[in-house]
This record gives structure tokens, sequence and C-alpha cells, in this order.
């Protein structure tokens, strides 16, 4: 049963109180595939809203641009109250976005949950996006469960019998069992890509075979009565969706309805008379009934016997002879009668009704209603807010990099915390802010009510004091007294006003509607102004308004600040230094009801609530506790990285409002990234357009409240070198009598050599085999783990010994370095890291002779120490520790500079030669450093650290130079449905675009299809309109950024051999497409290009004859 919504009210603050029956859920899909739909009929159930706008109105799209655009921009909660029995359950339930550019609002609502729901529209299947959200459900480690929506249409608009139905929808199932089999090998198995290719091909071949035993099993004379099926033979994990285990639900959101199995098991049984449990195991999946011989029985193979399935025979005949008669034969006696049998009564003015969709929806809503459908399954299938095990809450304390042992006793201890769950008052505060949110203040619920005091009341600053009010109330009285003619009748000349005094009263008449009209838009614009709401979950603990807690930013580490605490508390005075703990008080704390918030006197353990007071703290998320010591919590897992990067510009005199306005938009986006450029711009990185425009929105109308110009698009180039091509643009080799005007290096190698005041320097630049490339593209973290602790801490062979000799989470105590080295990093840590080493020598053995000792060679990477770039150290005289050793002190006076050279590397690969964007996938080989001879006249100064900078930047970037360059391209992949009519058209947009068609294809029993494709960011601006433009509509790409390209044309290229020439003549009009994107990036970078602005510069002359 559901309970109506004042109950919900009262409910709350006692539901709250018993963690067992809480539920923080969220619901996941791909775009589109029903989500908000799907929590309306939940909200409906709770009186929210009613049950006929349910699936319609989409309640939780507060914002206009959701409405409009009809796609959801953030997650927001509502929390729901439910009883089964005579249990009471508090339901918090999160819809999330499925358009990937608000990829980082789902994982904010992933963190806070312990189980999900997923929704998978049955006509088309498993899409990217559903795949992405079970596989952040999976390393959240949060329970899902499943919702096959849209059944309606498959019965309206693709018109399939209820038995191909039924196959469709067993083969959507198993799409996604099989996504949820590939991410178990993965994760547990930990196979490898090629491992799991051939696992995936072997369990191919084995469902293939399964189908044609099951179909044989089934031929005549081979039939098995249900008694001799072994009841037993149950699937005993429970990673997959099974309607027989409960965790699906078939529904249709936008009618309102949906069932699990075990609710026909239950009628079924009393009806049929059989037993429930039988019927439980069968209702999905290949039996059939017979009554052979009157007696009825169920039986295994109706695929063989070409019977119908009971699925078919007993539940979906059934829902299609409600839409036949409501949609088709439209006969409204026939439809009573139907109502009738299946126990609900419809209202007359409903049966008599033309819209039949409201009637469809009554009518199913009334017999198979979605929302206690979904609700049983979510308490019976979820995780209570009390039920966080040790390894979750290990998981939730500590990154995947480090030990948890590392951590201070006392914060180790906070684990147990986690797992009590506990609200008593001496129970550890431990409260996690995934996002922050503006909520417009007339939403919060005490704020609605006049007179009471509310946030930031007393900043209405009215213009009029109390004590002036109350005279001009007076006078204002007296004067219409004596304009009415109502003071004494002795005194006759008072009855008559002077024309002074009619002015003086009208004057102040004016006044008083000019403050009212004043007080009013002061109301509507505090009402409206935009309030800071942290979106958190209690863990374990109470919170109260007014307390006061530690703030704990995310990078705060406990083992830093352990030696301070002496009474387990920080004084003022101690965090005056440390920027990631602040002391801050709680305002307010409300229960989150969609678009409304609740004021609560207090938030217990396992709740999900909205927290004011904070926003001054927090810039996106963080950790609030009651004490120091609780590490902060590891970071959401993101799973799109933001590329599209503009710059804002406003008026001069807007401008403090544009930065307060950008500082809001900071904090309350949990994906936008705001920056202030050297060139003074303000710029904004999003993950694509639909993000950008919401947040230009955001700012212009909640935050900033100016207008704002946005640049185009700054685009990021990579910079790179690759091996000098042998054939030219028209694949004709570069030899002989092609060339036309022949530049012979002297080098082949293209070495540099710098013979200057500070030294000798001997290097190259060389182009890193691809896998190397990736293989640091992929590892960046990793990276950056080696260059900021292996320096000093971790040891090639060291790592070795230790992860053989610990290879569990637990470390074995050992001696002092060995202890040292296991301070921080955890074993899985030091083991990625000699993987990384054994994967990087690998492929450098595989590239060549060349890079034969390469890995022992490295010296840094670059940029900012953990790029695509590498330094290789091969000078003789330097026999200097690689970057996987111990670094030792070693006794050369280059040593002293080494830090210096290195920075220059970071600055040489942070921008390139070619428009100062970062390098990828470079090699600088070292083949000579030498320091000038003592004798030299520097030498009585010493060489300053800025010189070997320079040095060792310059001539890194003239070896870059002397290679042949390429710019390198950010590359989008496209991932668009659409139906088959419009698919050429899609392909045009496409090409015009260069993008590459990297897969199509058809969605099984429909008629649209699946493309992926690859396309240059540069080229995807207005990407989406157009092609909904050109496809009315049909085709919505979602775009995420995939890799880097190498753009294949030499930014230098004029046409040289005979061939080009002749192809495209000496000035190549086309243009060189590689040369264009670089000139846009060193126009708007304000570095000089090499374009001519006046093409014939002739003396002018004026055409006037006159003159
Ligand atoms: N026919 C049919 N349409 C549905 C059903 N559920 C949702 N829709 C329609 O599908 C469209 C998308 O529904 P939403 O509920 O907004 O989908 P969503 O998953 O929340 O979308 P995003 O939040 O943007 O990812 C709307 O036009 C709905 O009317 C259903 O069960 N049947
Ligand atoms: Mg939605």
């Amino acid at each position: 049963m559901v309970v109506g919504q004042q109950d919900k009210k009262s409910n709350a603050y006692a539901l709250m109180k018993n963690p067992h029956n809480i539920r923080n859920l969220c619901i996941m899909a791909h775009v589109d595939h029903g989500k908000t739909s799907l929590a309306d009929n939940l909200v409906a159930s709770n009186g929210l809203i009613s049950q006929r706008l349910a699936g319609r109105i989409r309640y939780m799209d507060s914002r206009k641009d959701e409405a409009e655009r009809g796609i959801t921009m953030k997650s927001s909660c509502v929390s729901l109250a439910y009883s089964k029995g005579d249990e009471k359950y508090l339901i918090n339930l999160i819809d999330s976005p499925g358009h990937v550019d608000f990829s980082s609002e789902v994982s904010t609502a992933v963190r806070l949950c312990d189980g999900t729901i997923i929704v998978v529209d049955v006509i088309e299947g498993v899409c990217a996006q559903t795949k992405v959200v079970l596989q952040q459900a999976w390393k959240e480690n949060i329970q899902p469960v499943l919702v096959l929506n849209k059944i309606d249409r498959l019965i309206l608009e693709t018109k399939l019998s209820p038995i191909d139905c039924y196959y469709h929808i067993a083969q959507v199932l198993e799409q996604v069992n099989a996504y949820m089999g590939e991410l178990f090998n993965t994760a547990v198995l930990g196979k490898t890509a090629e491992e799991l290719e051939k696992r995936k091909k072997e369990e191919r071949e084995r469902r293939h075979s399964d189908r044609r035993v099951s179909e044989s099993e089934t031929a005549p004379g081979t039939n098995q009565i249900f008694s001799d099926w072994d009841i037993d033979e149950v699937d005993d994990s429970d990673l997959y969706f099974t309607p027989e285990q409960g965790n699906v639900v078939f529904a249709s959101a936008y009618d309102g309805w949906g069932f699990s199995i075990a609710h026909f098991a239950d009628q079924f049984a009393n009806k049929l008379g059989m037993n429930r449990v039988v019927l439980n195991k069968t209702l999905w999946g290949d039996y059939y009934i017979s009554s052979k011989g009157g007696e009825k029985k169920i039986l295994r193979g109706a695929r063989g016997k070409r019977k119908n399935p009971l699925f078919v025979s007993l539940i979906l005949e059934n829902v299609y002879k409600v839409y036949d008669t409501v949609m088709n034969k439209k006969d409204n006696a026939e439809l009573e009668k139907l109502a009738g049998c299946l126990g609900v009564k419809l209202p007359v003015h409903i049966i008599k009704s033309t819209d039949l969709r409201s009637k469809l929806n009554m009518l199913c809503n009334k017999w198979l209603p979605l929302a206690p459908a979904i609700l049983e399954m979510v308490v019976d299938h979820l995780p209570s807010a009390a039920s966080i095990s040790k390894e979750r809450a290990m998981k939730l304390m500590c990154s995947a990099t480090q030990r948890f042992d590392s951590l201070p006793e006392k914060s180790q201890q906070l684990q147990n915390a986690f797992v009590n769950c506990s609200s008593e008052e001496n129970a550890p505060l431990i409260v996690y802010v995934s996002k922050i949110f503006g909520v417009q203040r007339k939403n919060f619920q005490d704020e609605k009510s006049e007179g009471k005091q509310g946030f930031h009341v007393q900043n209405i600053k009215s213009s009029i004091s109390e004590e002036e009010m109350a005279k001009r109330r007076e006078e204002a009285r007296r004067m219409k007294e004596v304009a009415a003619g109502l003071t004494d009748g002795n005194d006759s000349k008072e009855k008559e006003l002077s024309p002074e005094e009619v002015a003086e009263y009208e004057r102040q008449r004016q006044e008083r509607l000019a403050d009212k009209e004043r007080e009013r838009e002061e109301k509507q614009k505090f009402q409206e102004e935009e309030v800071l709401v942290a979106f958190a979950r209690v863990y374990s603990g109470i919170l109260k308004p007014g307390q006061k807690v530690y703030v704990l930013g995310p990078k705060h580490d406990p083992r830093k600040i352990i030696d301070m605490i002496d009474n387990g508390e920080l004084t003022e005075d101690q965090l005056k230094d440390n920027v990631h703990i602040h002391v801050a008080q709680v305002k307010g704390i409300y229960l989150l009801l969609g678009r409304e918030l609740e004021p609560l006197e207090c938030a217990t353990s396992g709740t999900v609530i909205g927290i004011t007071g904070l926003d001054d703290h927090i810039i996106k998320s963080a950790t609030v506790s009651s004490t120091p010591v609780m590490p902060a919590f590891t970071e959401l897992t993101q799973n799109s990285t933001p590329i599209l990067r503009v710059a804002v510009l406003a008026n001069v005199k807007d401008l403090p409002k544009l930065r307060a306005g950008l500082k809001l938009l900071n904090q309350a986006d949990p994906c936008v990234q705001v920056s202030l450029q050297k060139s003074g711009e303000y710029v904004i990185v999003t993950a694509g357009e639909v993000h950008l425009q919401r947040c230009i929105d955001d700012l212009q109308e909640r935050y900033a409240h100016i207008p704002v110009q946005v640049s185009d698009p700054i685009v990021p180039f990579r910079e790179t070198i690759i091996e000098k091509p042998k054939v030219d643009r028209l694949n004709e080799a570069i030899e002989g009598e092609n060339i036309n005007t022949k530049v012979e290096d002297e080098d082949p190698l293209g070495r540099v050599e710098i013979n200057s005041s500070v030294g000798r320097l001997l290097c190259r630049a060389a182009s890193l085999p691809e896998s190397v490339t990736k293989l640091l593209d992929q590892h960046r973290d990793l990276l950056h783990v080696i260059t900021n602790k292996a320096g000093s801490v971790v040891a090639g062979e060291e790592i070795r010994e230790i992860v053989t000799a610990n290879n569990g989470l637990e470390g074995k105590p050992g001696d002092d370095s060995t202890q040292k080295l296991q301070e921080n990093l955890s074993s899985i840590t030091l083991k990625a890291i000699c993987e990384l080493r054994d994967q990087l020598d690998k492929a450098f053995k595989e590239a060549g002779s060349e890079w034969e000792n390469a890995v022992n060679e490295i010296w840094s990477f670059g940029p900012d120490g953990c790029g695509p770039n590498l330094l290789l150290n091969r000078i003789e005289a330097y026999k200097r520790p690689s970057i996987w050793d111990k670094a030792t002190a070693i006794d050369s006076p280059l040593a002293a500079y080494d830090t210096n050279f290195l920075t220059g590397f970071q600055l040489a690969t942070a921008a390139g030669p070619l428009c100062e964007e970062p390098m990828m996938g470079v090699c600088f080989i070292i083949e000579d450093w030498s320091l000038p001879q003592k004798e030299s006249s520097t030498k009585q100064y010493g060489i300053s650290a800025g010189q070997v900078i320079s040095l060792s930047k310059d001539t890194l970037r003239k070896a870059f130079e002397k290679q042949s360059q390429r710019l390198m391209c950010a590359m989008y992949s496209c991932v668009i449905s659409v139906t088959s009519e419009v698919v050429g058209k899609m392909y045009n947009v496409l090409g015009k675009r260069q993008g590459r068609i990297v897969s199509g294809d058809i969605t099984e029993g429909s008629t649209s299809w699946n493309v992926t494709a690859y396309l240059p960011v540069v080229e995807s601006m207005n990407f989406a309109n157009e092609l909904r433009k050109s496809t009315s509509g049909e085709a919505i790409p979602q775009l995420v950024f995939s890799h880097w390209e190498v753009l294949d044309v030499d930014p230098a290229w004029e046409p040289q051999t005979t061939e080009e020439l002749a192809h495209w003549g000496e000035k190549s009009d086309s243009g060189n497409i590689a040369k264009n994107y670089i000139n846009a990036v060193r126009k708007r970078k304000g570095l000089a290009t090499d374009e001519k602005i006046i093409e014939f510069a002739e003396k002018q002359r004026t055409l006037s004859k006159n003159k």
C-alpha cells in the first residue's frame, strides 16, 4: 500500500529513525528510456501529483529548459513513503539524467545510494549509456534491479503478436544479462580484453547450442512434465536479472502499469488452484500449460511444441486484450465488462471519455498499478541504508591507490560507524555532500509562510522604519476621515479641504503605493533568489540545524593533522593554515520533495537530505564530520571528460557580477571547470553542447543575472611528430624526379646540437610507438603517483619483492624501507606500477631494437610529470637512476641541474611550436649533456637555474621542429540511434563534418539502427542541431570524448611534388586543413601567423575622374 501525502509528511520523521527501513536508490538508464516518467508514477503514489498526470508531467524535470527539451539535466531527489504489511518504509528516490553530457550528475546520485533501478526501453534495448550505468553501479558496489519499460510500444507501434513480444522482451533481458556477465568476468576474474572476447565467443556458442538442445529436447516425445523438472535448478548468484527472482518489473510508465511475475503467480495460484511457488518459477520461461485429460499441468518445451509460454497465455494476452478493447474496438460496453473481469471499477465519465489514452491509463493503472510493483521490488531486493558492509565503507573512505591501514588508527575505527549506521548522540557524524544545487527561495516550505523567520529574512532592507510607518498610517487615517467628512461636524471649516491639503494627501497616497510596490518587488526578488543547498547523505550520527561541523575538502588527509589533535578537536588557530578543513555551522536541514524542500528538525543516519549553510565552504563535493580524523570520501567516478571550452565575456561594469556568478556555477555544477586564463579571459569547460547551453542559461538567469557573450568553442589540439612520410598527399612516392624542391637534412635522425655558455647538449626527438603513447595516456593517474612518490619511495625491484611477498590488502610488516614504501600506496597500486612497467617494456621491445632498453632510460614523463611524452637519458657520463628506481644522489655535476633540466622538458611538452598546444607521443632522447669547462667565464658566477631551463626547453623544441610535425585532433565517439528511413540523411551530416562510421547495426526486432562514428571535436559544433533538423528530430547523437587522432596533413604542406603541383596548382587554393586549424588557434592566442592580410600590395588610387 502506498500512503498519502499528508501521512507521509507527518510520518517522515518517524520513518527516518529506522535505517533498516530506508532505501536510497536512483533511477538510471540511457537517454529517453523513461526514467522521469517512471518517477512520476512513484511520486503520484504519494499524492504529490495526480495519477492522471503521471508519465506526462515529468515532475522531476523542474527546470524550464528540461521541460522544453524533454531531457533531464540534473539529478533530483524525492522522499516517498511506502508501506507493505505492517512495515513502513522511507524511499529516497533520485532521478538521474541519461544524456551523456550530464553523466557527472549520475555519479553524484550513485554515490548516495545503495541500490538502483535500471530502466531499459524494450524497443531500443541495451544502449551505450545503459552499459555505462550498469558499469557504474557495479563499480560503486550498488545493487541493481531492472525495469523493462515501454512495453506498450511493442503492442501499439511495432504491433508484434503476443508471442513475438515475449521473445523480443526475452532477448532484451538476455542482452542486459550478457552485459552483467561481461562485467563479472572483467572485474572478478580479472580477464584481459582478448580473454574476454574469447569467453564471449564461447558464451555465444554455448547459448547457441543450448538453444539447439532445448529445441531438440522439446521435440515430440521428449516432453517432461513439471514434476520431472528439477525445482532446485536455480541460479544461485544474484548477479543476473531473472523475473522469477522478482528483480525484474515489466512496465509501461506512460500508461502507468507494471507488474512482476510474483504478482501474477499470486493471482493465478488462486484462480487455477496451482502451487504459487511453481507458478512463480514457470511464468517466465519455456513452459506451457496443458489441460489434457482434465488435469492442468505445467510442461517444459513450449517453443518446440509451438505452444504459447505461460507468460503469453496468462499475462500478455490479457494485456493485449485491454489495449485492443480500448484502442481498437472502442466499445464502451465491452470495456465495462472487461474492467469488471479485471476487478476494476471505472467511473462513468472515464468510460465515456473520448481520450482513449487516458482511459487506457486509468484502467491499466487500476489493474496493474506501477508504483506498488516497483516499490515492492525495491524494498525486497535493494539493501537498506543500514546494510553498508565493511568493504564498502573501506572503499568509500580510502581511494584505490592508498592502503587502508596506512590511515591513522582513529580514522580506521570510523569504518565501524558506517556499519553501525547509528543515530545516537555519541555516534560520530559522517555526512557526504555529493553536489551543491541551487533552489529558489520560494521552493522552501518554511519560506512560503509569511512572517516566519527563514534564511536571511533580515536581508530584506525595508527603507522605512517602523515608527515612520506608524506615523504615516495615522496621518493617512486622519486625512481619510477629513476627506470623508467624518470629523466633528461642529467645525464646519474642517470639512473644506484646501487644495494644498488635497495635494499633500495625494502625495502621501502615491508614496504609500510606491512603498508597497517596492516592498512587493523586493519580496519577489527575495523569493526568487537562489539558495545553495548541499545534496547529502548521513552515513552515521545525527545532524541538526545550528550544529558546528568540520567540512573536509576532497584533498583532506587525516595523516597530516593527526599530530595536531590532542582532544579530538582542532582549534581555530590550528585550522588557520589548513585549506582542506573548515568549521561551518549547519543552517537548515531539508527533506527533498522533488521541486520543494521541507524543513526538518534533524536528520538521522541513513537519510538523503538537503543542507543549507555549508555553501561557503564547499566547492563541488565534501565530507562533513564531527571529527577531523575522518578521511575525505574517495572521489566520484567520472565517466565523461569535459572537453568543450568557451570563453565567457561580459560588459566591464558587469565583471564583478560575472565573477560571482562563475563562482556559484563552479560550485553548483559537478562537472564544469571554470578558470581564469593568463589573458584575463574567463574560460569554462563543459561536457558537451547541451551542457554548455545549460551552464550559460544558469549563469545568465540564476547566478550572475547579466547578459553574457560566449566565444566560439576553444577546441584543444595536441602536437606530435611522425616518421618521415614516404608518399605524398596523392599517394605517390616522394623520391627521384617527383621532388621539385629538395631540402635535405644533413642528419637523417634530426639531431640538434647546442654549444652554449651553459654547456653542450645533443638531443633528438622521435615519435613514440603508438602502443606506448596509448599506455601512457591510459595510466595518467599512475604516472602521477610514480612522479610524485616514486622518485623518493618506489624502487623498481623493491616493488616487485613487496608485491610478491604481500599479495593482499593486509600488509606484512617488513623492514624500515618496506614500511616506508607501504606507507601510502596500496599493494594494488604497487602491483599496477609493476604491471605498467612490464607493459611498457613489452611495447618498447615490440617496437624494434632501437627501443630495446628504453624503459630503463626513462627520465621523466611530461607535461605535468604525467603526460604521454617521454624524456630518455642516454648520456654516457650521467647514469642517473631511471624513474622506476629509488633516487639516490649520484656523484655528477649534472645532478645539481637535474630538476631544472626536467622543468625545461615539462615546459617544452606543455606547449609545442605549432600552436602552443601540449605535445603527445613525443620522445626526447638526450644523447649528451655536459657543463662548460671550469675555466669558462660563467663558472665565476655559476650557472643559473633559468639558463638550464631555457637550454633544455629551447633545444627540445628545436629537436621537435626538425621532425615531420603533425596536429592531433580530439575525437568524439558518437552513438546515434535512428530509424532506417533517415539513415542516409544521418550519413550525409556525418560525412560533411569529416565523421567516420565505425559500426552500424540494426537493432533486432525493430527498424532502428545503432550507429557508432568518430567525429572530430573541432567539427562538432552545432552537430546535434543539424542532425536533428535534417532527420526531423529522429536522430539524437550522444557524443563522448573518445581519443586523440593524428591529422594526416602536414601543416607546412604546400604542393611540392610534380604530382601535387599538377593536382593543386602552385597556390593550393583548397587550403590546408591542418594549417587552418593551427592559424585559428594561433589567432585566438594572439600568436603570429603567416597569413597574408594584403595579397596584392599596390598603391591605392582613386577611380574618380574628377580628382
Ligand atoms: N510509449 C511510451 N512512451 C514512454 C514510456 N515511458 C516514457 N515514454 C516517453 O519517452 C520519452 C522520454 O521519457 P522520459 O521519462 O523523459 O525519459 P528519461 O529517461 O527521463 O529521459 P532523460 O532523463 O532525458 O534521459 C517521453 O516522451 C515519454 O513520454 C512508455 O512506457 N511508453
Ligand atoms: Mg529524465
